[in-house]
């Protein structure tokens, strides 16, 4: 058993926790999930979808930020079946709770718009049975039940102390704790007859109680036999027939912002996939993440499938975790890209336990404007690229975009991030480069040099890309064949076979030149010790991006620059 409670290792854990707070978001996106899947698969005298969502929170999962974001969404979402228990023993590590907290948690949780009980003693089991029979009543909104416990309750010296939370109690005290708690036997793991009776009990309840549920589950799918197919599909996460069919492709000649190629593809494939729900964290004009006609995933609404998470991108990150946890549904959230370091933590949980989640994150450089250096990313590209698991696409043009969406939606192992654009970009003509599919590869060859065997590899990611065809004229002009690479994916590039990596950055080749106008550091294994990197090492600045871009050294002139000093064929 890990340290943490980690999904997919020990069984029974439904998702991974340990950085205190995520549990809490998690449990709203589960009850998300449970009340979406309920309105749309419920009816009819049917009920297939219809459980409650339970957690218990800790003093410091209380006190962490992302539990306020995401139990001030629970509350306004009215979230009736999200029942938690915070385990109120005024003991973190440091000592009593008092040294930083002394908040009323219960007042904050009515605030909220929560329903919120109190139990003095939580060894009173009556107490908490009638707690939760009034919170299930209460289903309208969410409930916390508030109780007051002793953290090494029974050890005489231990009881109510901050080293009851990490340091094992030890033999001698474990003896006292028995003694004083009455334990008719001093032997490790010993249980007695009556306890194992009454927790044995448990199983045929258990299996009671899903016989019952089976018996139910069994007359929907006798009623409506289509709809159990799908509500079983969904809980797969397989991805029905034809879900790609209505993709666009994207003729060139005007220009196109990746963001709103990604709307185009988005609503595309929303309406023939409808686990794929999701929204914004308060961008979603800005980020072109809303499905049309969708409605709005709202309490006395909970069918509709945009997500308003308000400005709450650390909470947005935990609830997707939730939602695609809970399974019958493929999450996606939005932001700018500037905002991930917002949601970092969920994002490396999602990683770790490799769901599904798909992040839109526009605004994806200093080509953003005016917005200034505070909304331009320069390190998040190499941080998101850094995290397991993650894999990040920054499509080039429009047709790009398609293809990262379809790799999104076919990545069923860990999040995948869509770094796009805000400003426009040109939508290549295939008709005489490389194939948009390529995308899936991570990496491909745009362009072939001109003019010869190529003297020099040109790679870039996204916006950089067009900068790089250009120089591959001007190189052309100078007889200086190179050849371009575009590479969406770093991530997906790594794990294709030695021979294609080879294809494309043929190791003869070693002059290499790669262009993102973002942190160097991801590049540095691509170009190898006789490449170079064209990147940023300083935040960005406020001005139009064409300025922004010239004044820090994107141009073609500047890359072409480069690839003649790097051929020592400076004129
Ligand atoms: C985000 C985060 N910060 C810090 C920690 C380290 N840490 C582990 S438990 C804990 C506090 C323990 O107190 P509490 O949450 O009340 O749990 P209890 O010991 O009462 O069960 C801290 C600070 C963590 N796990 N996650
Ligand atoms: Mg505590």
């Amino acid at each position: 058993t890990p340290g943490h409670p980690e999904h997919g290792i020990t069984p029974g854990i439904e998702t991974t926790t340990g950085p205190l707070g995520q549990g809490v978001g998690n449990a709203v996106g589960f009850a998300i999930a449970e009340a979406h899947l309920a309105a749309v698969f419920n009816g009819g005298g049917h009920k297939p979808v219809e459980h409650y969502t339970y957690f218990i929170a800790s003093d410091g999962d209380i006190m962490e930020g992302v539990s306020h974001e995401a139990s001030s969404l629970a509350g306004h979402l009215r979230l009736g079946k999200l029942i938690g228990f915070y385990d109120n023993n005024h003991i973190t590590i440091e000592g009593d709770t008092d040294l930083a907290f002394d908040e009323d948690v219960g007042a904050r949780y009515e605030a909220y718009g929560w329903h919120v009980q109190h139990v003095d003693d939580g060894n009173d089991l009556e107490a908490l049975d009638r707690a939760i029979g009034e919170a299930k009543a209460a289903t309208d909104r969410p409930s916390l039940v508030v109780v007051r416990t002793h953290i090494a309750f029974g050890s005489p010296n231990k009881v109510d102390t901050p080293e009851a939370h990490g340091s094992p109690l030890g033999e001698d005290e474990i003896r006292l704790t028995k003694q004083a708690l009455g334990w008719p036997s001093a032997e490790p793991f010993f249980v007695p007859e009556d306890a194992l009776a009454e927790w044995r009990k448990c199983r045929d309840r258990g299996a009671e109680l899903e016989a019952e549920w089976r018996g139910r589950y069994e007359a929907f799918q006798a009623a409506r036999p289509d709809r159990a197919k799908e509500l079983e599909r969904r809980n797969r996460g397989e991805l029905p027939a034809g879900w790609d069919a209505g993709i666009p492709s994207f003729p060139p000649g005007k220009p196109v912002a990746t963001r709103n190629a990604s709307e185009k593809v988005l609503n595309a494939i929303a309406a023939r996939l409808p686990e794929l729900m999701g929204g914004a964290a308060d961008l979603a004009p800005s980020t072109k993440t809303l499905i049309k006609d969708a409605g709005d995933f709202a309490a006395g609404n909970y069918a509709g499938r945009n997500m308003h998470f308000g400005i709450r991108e650390h909470g947005m990150g935990t609830v997707l975790n939730g939602m695609a946890l809970h399974g019958g549904i493929l999450p996606y959230g939005a932001t700018f890209l500037i905002f991930s370091d917002y949601m970092r933590p969920p994002i490396r949980l999602a990683s770790l336990m490799e769901r599904q989640v798909i992040y839109v994150f526009t605004h994806d450089s200093i080509g953003l404007g005016e917005d200034g250096p505070t909304h331009q990313p320069i390190e998040m590209l190499a941080l998101l690229r850094a995290i397991p698991h993650l894999t990040v696409l920054r499509p080039a043009d429009a047709n790009e975009t398609a293809e990262a969406w379809r790799v999104a939606i076919a990545h069923h192992h860990g999040p995948v991030a869509l770094a796009l654009s805000r400003q426009n970009l040109a939508v290549f003509d295939r008709s005489t480069l490389g194939a948009a599919s390529g995308v899936a590869k991570g990496a491909y060859i745009l362009s072939e040099a001109k003019g010869g065997k190529p003297e020099v590899i040109l790679l870039a990611s996204g916006s950089e890309v067009e900068i790089v065809l250009a120089a591959q004229d001007k190189l052309a002009a100078r007889e200086l064949p190179a050849r371009v690479v575009s590479v969406p994916s770093l991530e997906l590039f790594a794990r294709e076979p030695e021979s294609y990596r080879n294809e494309v950055l043929p190791p003869s080749i070693r002059r290499r030149v790669a262009v993102e106008a973002a942190h160097p550091m991801p590049w540095y294994r691509w170009v190898g010790d006789q490449g170079e990197v064209i990147g940023l090492t300083r935040f960005g600045a406020s001005a139009p991006y064409e300025r922004i871009y010239r004044e820090l050294g994107f141009t073609p002139d500047a890359v072409v620059a480069r690839v003649e000093r790097l051929l020592g064929r400076e004129s």
